[in-house]
């Protein structure tokens, strides 16, 4: 295995000197834009740099991989062009857009052919690795969930909306209690629809009056904990919601956190460093249909190691709910973005 830099003005230029010294089927390991080296290099000019194998070499792993600007591609890479673009579109971390390229670098094994046209499949796969899901509570005997999260992210939508389900759909009995910390009074809409379903709904303010109503709903099949409260600033209320969960069963216990997807990145990374101290065990992504980008799919499984529970897409309870799919979440993600064959 040869490994070599090569340096240039342009992709064209540099590809050109890649062919002459290492022959027509050299594998580009990495193409970037780096600053020109000595003084020119402090004055900020830039050239291009790639670095060609003369064999496949599927132990590549250099992470850190950027693709020179448009203008400067030719006909040799507009797969990784596209890919990137595509990524950063949906708003794809940038480290996570910079491992998405070189896997996918890996897996055609350098091949030009293959880094001329984006290689839906190929993509297809790699996306599919990295949104991580967990397969649905449908049916499992018993269990609780609480759904934890900051305000306005969809917890109680979202509840009512599995509370539905249960029990329209699968004829589960099903209770609901409510943990409103701050007596914040956020139970209007719980009640309402507690009496439309047929459900009783536990209305709690302290953790004595939650174990209370857990004991209450001891022989229900499942039971749905609703969290009302503040800001996550709020150190308290942290402590305080930790102190309600540790009263439930550990059995078969899920503690939901519910991330809105239109929310940025950054934000909901501040949200899960707050929230991890209540060892969620997993992700429900909201408000999808709101959604002007999906990357926050991918980005939230990497950063939480936690797989989506569900996703939801809409206002409307019962409905606009669906246990999360890999398969399907890549799929909405390339539609949008490449031609993809059915
Ligand atoms: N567009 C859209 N709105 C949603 C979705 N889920 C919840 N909402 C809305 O978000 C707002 C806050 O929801 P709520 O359940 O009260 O949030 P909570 O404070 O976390 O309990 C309400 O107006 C909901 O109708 C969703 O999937 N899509
Ligand atoms: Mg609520």
């Amino acid at each position: 295995m040869i490994v070599k830099k090569f340096y240039g003005r342009t992709v064209e230029e540099t590809l050109g000197k890649v062919k002459e010294d290492l022959g027509e089927d050299a594998t580009l390991l990495l193409v970037q834009k780096v600053k020109k080296r000595g003084l020119k290099g402090i004055l900020g000019l830039t050239e291009v740099e790639i670095t060609a194998a003369k064999e496949i070499n599927f132990e590549f792993h250099e992470k850190v991989f950027s693709i020179p600007y448009k203008d400067e591609i030719t006909s040799e890479l507009p797969a990784l062009y596209e890919l990137k673009d595509m990524l950063r579109r949906e708003d794809v971390d940038s480290d996570i857009i910079n491992n998405i390229i070189s896997s996918y670098i890996e897996a055609t094994g350098g091949n030009k052919i293959k880094l001329k046209d984006l290689d839906t499949n190929i993509l297809e796969i790699l996306l599919m690795g990295l949104i991580k899901v967990e397969q649905p509570a449908l049916d499992q005997s018993k269990f609780r969930a609480i759904f934890i999260g900051p305000p306005g992210v969809g917890k109680t939508t979202t509840l009512l909306k599995l509370a539905s389900y249960y029990t329209l759909e699968k004829n589960r009995e099903t209770a609901i209690i409510t943990t409103d910390i701050y007596r914040t009074g956020a139970v209007e809409q719980l009640k309402m629809y507690g009496k439309i379903l047929d459900i009783p709904i536990e209305v709690t303010f302290n953790v004595r009056e939650f174990e209370r109503a857990l004991r209450k709903s001891n022989s229900k099949d499942v039971v749905l904990i609703d969290s009302a409260g503040r800001n996550r600033k709020d150190g308290e209320y942290i402590e305080k919601l930790r102190k309600f969960i540790y009263t439930i069963p550990l059995q078969g216990l899920k503690i939901y956190l519910v991330m809105s997807i239109i929310d940025n990145s950054r934000y909901l990374k501040e949200i899960f460093d707050t929230y991890k101290q209540l060892y969620p065990t997993s992700i429900i992504m909201t408000k999808l249909d709101e959604a002007t980008s999906l990357g926050n799919i991918i980005n939230v499984p990497s950063y939480t190691n936690l797989p989506i529970a569900y996703i939801t897409n809409g206002q409307n309870i019962p409905g606009d709910i669906e246990p999360a799919e890999s398969k399907k979440l890549s799929n909405l993600i390339l539609k949008r973005n490449v031609r993809v064959n059915e």
